[in-house]
């Protein structure tokens, strides 16, 4: 009598609760790469911020490149007429695999860069849902290592990120594989959980390409996507259960995510979304820096999100208990778009100057003010209690009343560069050398024992 997909109860004894790594929620910031046979195709129809699609375009007019294989069998798609322009009407999606030469691949390159910008971990993708894996693996030939770069482009990235001193995870495409599949193209969110395999052949495939992954790498991150086959979610030799005991055995600081299908989890993931409030469980915010994860030739800097914003986003997210994981679009032949290292960067900046706001932190009792100055609040493992002001261009704003008393009383509120200065009534004025910031931190010690 064993329950199977969605009837499992969270109580399922297969599914042992676990506790978030402390090395995850201290990590806050990390870095996704999608990079496969995608980029080389690399097109999407593009989107500024804030643009929508009417829900039945959504799909025909899928925002995500990565998408490319499914969205250009969708008869009339524009994905499909750029296909067929851009290499010619006899060029299926797995014949691009030939075109994928990855001349300018500098996993080095990518980690240093990554590293440099104050990324503490980052999850590159082994095999999204086109099917097309990036490792040498023992269960298909549909690989980079038979067809295009000639490489084994997971064990590279290990190593590199690795030396560069991240933490390395895997994403990996688990139910949905279109290389193996033979439905029609997905257009709705109820395809997309229909058109999936859920057999025992398929769910042995799965578990030994995950297994390969983790024998080799011990993934610090395991980042599954879209459910996994249901066959295999009740008890058995090659079961979930049994791939996630193999997992923590292997690697007792792993973590994963909730995509599975089944009750357990490590951190939640909000896609192009955030939570309203910090909850108690930890969660990981995700998004590309424009509109696409994979790359898209048709992004340039006008569809990538704003530089101030995207700091926002992470002292936003970090406030409300959360990871930001954000991506990166290689090309197909390995260079990063100059548009989105700059934004990288522009985030690397200012975490560089204010690392105490960020890393290590946790929620305060409250993550941000209803009303008033638009402030977000981080806890210090110290206990000291930061106060991070996003829009210090106004040149000050007013503490609330419960920090009143802790910063007068207490031992001296400071700015990175020196002491604050705070009237009797809470007005803080921000030093006018920190007004262009996209945020401000101003630091209350802990008030005493
Ligand atoms: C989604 C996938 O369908 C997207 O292509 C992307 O990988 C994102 C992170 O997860 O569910």
């Amino acid at each position: 009598d064993r329950r199977t997909g969605p009837d499992l109860g969270a109580d399922a004894p297969d599914y042992p609760d676990r506790p978030v790594p402390d090395w995850y929620r201290d990590a806050k910031f990390g870095v996704f790469v999608h990079w496969g046979l995608y980029s080389v195709g690399g097109w999407a129809p593009p989107r500024r911020p804030g643009q929508d699609v009417p829900v039945e375009l959504e799909y025909s007019h899928h925002q995500y490149a990565e998408w490319y294989a499914n969205t250009l069998r969708i008869p009339g798609s524009p994905t499909g007429a750029f296909h067929e322009s851009a290499f010619g009407v006899g060029t299926s999606y797995e014949d691009l695999a030939d075109d994928w030469a990855a001349e300018r691949y500098d996993p080095d390159g990518w980690m240093r860069l990554f590293a440099a910008c104050g990324a503490r971990y980052v999850v590159p993708t082994a095999k999204h849902h086109d099917g097309f894996c990036l490792w040498d693996t023992a269960t298909t030939r549909f690989s980079s290592v038979h067809r295009g770069p000639r490489r084994d482009v997971v064990a590279e990235l290990a190593a590199a990120a690795r030396s560069a001193g991240l933490r390395f995870g895997l994403y990996y495409s688990g139910a949905l594989d279109w290389h193996v599949s033979h439905f029609p193209p997905i257009r709705s969110l109820t395809d997309l959980f229909t058109y999936r395999r859920n057999d025992p052949a398929f769910a042995r495939y799965c578990f030994d390409q995950v297994r390969e992954l983790v024998e080799r790498h011990r993934p610090d991150v395991l980042w599954n996507d879209i459910d996994w086959p249901d066959s295999a979610k009740a008890a058995g030799p090659h079961s979930l259960a049994a791939l996630f005991g193999h997992y923590y055995e292997r690697v007792p600081e792993g973590v994963v995510n909730d995509r599975w299908g089944v009750p357990h989890r490590g951190f939640r993931t909000r896609e192009y979304r955030t939570e309203t409030t910090a909850p108690e469980w930890t969660w990981e915010a995700t998004r590309g820096l424009g509109a696409s994860f994979g790359y898209n030739r048709a992004e340039d800097d006008t569809h990538l999100i704003d530089a101030a914003e995207l700091v926002h986003l992470l002292v936003d997210t970090v406030a409300k208990n959360g990871n930001l994981l954000l991506n990166i679009s290689p090309r197909g032949d390995g260079s990063l778009p100059g548009a989105q290292v700059g934004r990288l960067r522009d985030l690397g900046r200012w975490l560089a100057a204010h690392p105490h706001a960020v890393y290590g932190t946790r929620p305060w009792r409250r993550h941000a003010e209803p009303a008033g100055a638009p402030l977000r609040y981080t806890v210090r493992p110290d206990g000291a209690l930061n106060v991070i002001a996003l829009d210090p261009a106004h040149g000050g704003f007013r503490l609330p009343a419960d920090l009143l008393g802790v910063a007068v009383r207490g031992p001296g509120a400071y700015w990175g560069e020196g002491p604050a200065q705070i009237d009797p009534d809470g007005t803080v004025t921000v030093p006018p050398a920190l007004r262009h910031l996209p945020a401000a931190v101003l630091t209350l010690p802990p008030s005493g024992p």
